[in-house]
């Protein structure tokens, strides 16, 4: 393995709607995530045709309203995470602190003052903050009056956003990250695209319109950053899921090559080389569409062209396994991508195929496609865990999680490649993004809340916390 860089960006990542809580704090509008209920509802509901946003406090209050309350708690974490040794935190600003109904032409000061707050205390330990803009969060205004991001008005709004933002933070940000996960949308787009049945997600044509509304903006942003601070560094962000062929078999081997090309490329190729690939047009042809059927403008395309990523950056839990000549095969349950069970991996409790090897494979697949350097800004592996007496949580199988894929990390620096950090998910429990429930945990730092909202809200390190502190001191070194 090879040593880790003197700069590499150790850390940590999570997500405004799952941490901060204060739903309806300070200004703070209604998100698309104060809609969605935790537990097994979570999903079937965007399926139902009728689904109309409504928020039923009482049904909804926990988790999505308190999270793990950061946005009391922010400067208690925060000195955990100094402790750790954390040279960068990967966080992102929700968009409805900032315009609460997202069509508003000022934004709301409270919320701007919030994440001043988060950023002073950041810098005051030296950790890098790492923003994102758009972390499966939108204003549900926006949703209901405009309908998602298939409408191009989405861009207008967005814009606004991104540059109220960057004007306040960016002399003291540098690194952003523009949409995350934005591929996820093409297996469920009502995190990141604000798509749902009632709203036309069945319809692949709207959600590869989101894409392009979604890109252009994205475009923009990066212009906007660089040119408020020439520095800066804005990424884009996959959620990365290695896939192989499940055996030799050709046909499985081109339907990986396909699956790959729409799951895992797409986005990025768009992204990061600035116009749409040559393979674009089967993807459409597929979902029975035509390229000339999505709502563009001759400009958008000199925009992607002038706004590519500088870095990409991606999260990677898990891989999976093509497979289209058998079907008596199991499917992989529960892996985010579908897929068949690859008999030589073991998943998660959810059915996450873990798969350290596939991290190196996915670092040597993004950076030798884009040349570009690549950022693990999220990896980790959620479990129940079950605290002492004392709150304390012995969590050997997330250390072991977490020094696999960390080697992994190593193997791909020796295989040449330009890592630039790595920021494991949940480095303090939250709320689950699948689940919506506190069960399903990651953190380094135990947080003491049930599904169901009980609990102190109390912070406890767990074993994990020691040892990362370790790795961060030895660079690496010690795993
Ligand atoms: C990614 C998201 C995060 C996050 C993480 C873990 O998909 O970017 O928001 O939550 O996965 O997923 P989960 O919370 O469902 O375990």
């Amino acid at each position: 393995m090879k040593k880790f860089p003197k700069n590499f960006m150790w850390g940590g990542a999570t997500a405004a709607n799952q941490i901060e809580g204060a739903y309806n704090i300070d200004g703070k509008g209604l998100s698309i995530d104060d809609a969605l209920p935790g537990g097994p509802e979570r999903f079937n509901i965007v399926n139902k045709p009728d689904f109309n946003w409504q928020i039923d406090p009482d049904k909804y209050r926990y988790p999505n309203h308190e999270g793990i309350d950061f946005y009391h708690h922010y400067r208690e974490d925060i000195k955990l995470f100094a402790e750790m040794g954390f040279k960068c935190y990967r966080f992102s600003i929700a968009w409805t602190r900032i315009f609460p109904n997202g069509d508003e032409t000022t934004p709301n000061e409270k919320g701007l003052e919030f994440y001043d707050r988060v950023i002073d205390e950041c810098l005051k330990y030296h950790i890098e903050p790492v923003v994102t803009l758009f972390h499966y969060e939108m204003p549900i205004n926006l949703v209901t009056k405009y309908g998602s991001w298939k409408n191009r008005k989405f861009i207008t709004f967005a814009e606004r956003y991104v540059r109220a933002v960057i004007d306040r933070y960016s002399d003291r940000v540098k690194y952003w990250i523009t949409f995350n996960e934005i591929n996820s949308a093409l297996h469920f787009s009502v995190m990141g695209q604000g798509l749902v049945k009632s709203n036309g997600a069945d319809n692949k044509q709207n959600i590869y319109q989101s894409w392009h509304n979604q890109f252009v903006t994205s475009a923009w942003a990066v212009k906007y950053a660089h040119e408020k601070r020439p520095d800066s560094k804005v990424g884009c962000m996959i959620l990365y899921a290695t896939m192989y062929a499940y055996d030799a078999n050709p046909k499985n081997q081109l339907a990986r090559l396909k699956e790959n090309q729409e799951f895992n490329q797409y986005c990025a190729d768009v992204q990061a080389r600035g116009e749409y690939p040559a393979y674009a047009d089967s993807l459409y042809q597929k979902y029975g569409f035509k390229f000339s059927d999505l709502e563009t403008k001759p400009a958008d395309f000199e925009l992607l062209k002038e706004g590519t990523v500088d870095y990409i950056s991606f999260s990677y839990y898990m891989s999976t396994a093509i497979n289209i000549t058998d079907n008596s095969l199991p499917t992989a349950n529960g892996n985010l991508v579908g897929g068949v069970k690859n008999p030589f991996l073991k998943a998660s409790e959810w059915g996450w195929q873990i798969d350290p090897t596939g991290l190196r494979i996915a670092l040597n697949e993004l950076y030798n496609r884009y040349q570009k350097p690549v950022f693990v800004v999220e990896n980790g592996l959620g479990a129940v865990d079950h605290p002492n007496e004392d709150h304390f949580v012995q969590d050997d199988y997330r250390i072991k999680y977490l020094r696999q894929h960390i080697k992994a990390v190593g193997g791909a620096l020796a295989d040449g490649v330009d890592v630039m950090g790595y920021t494991p998910w949940g480095c303090i429990d939250l709320v689950s993004a699948s689940t919506g429930q506190m069960s399903k945990r990651y953190g380094f730092i135990y947080v003491d809340k049930d599904d169901e909202g009980n609990g102190t809200m109390r912070r406890y390190k767990k074993a994990s916390f020691d040892w990362y502190k370790n790795v961060i001191a030895t660079n690496g070194e010690e795993l």
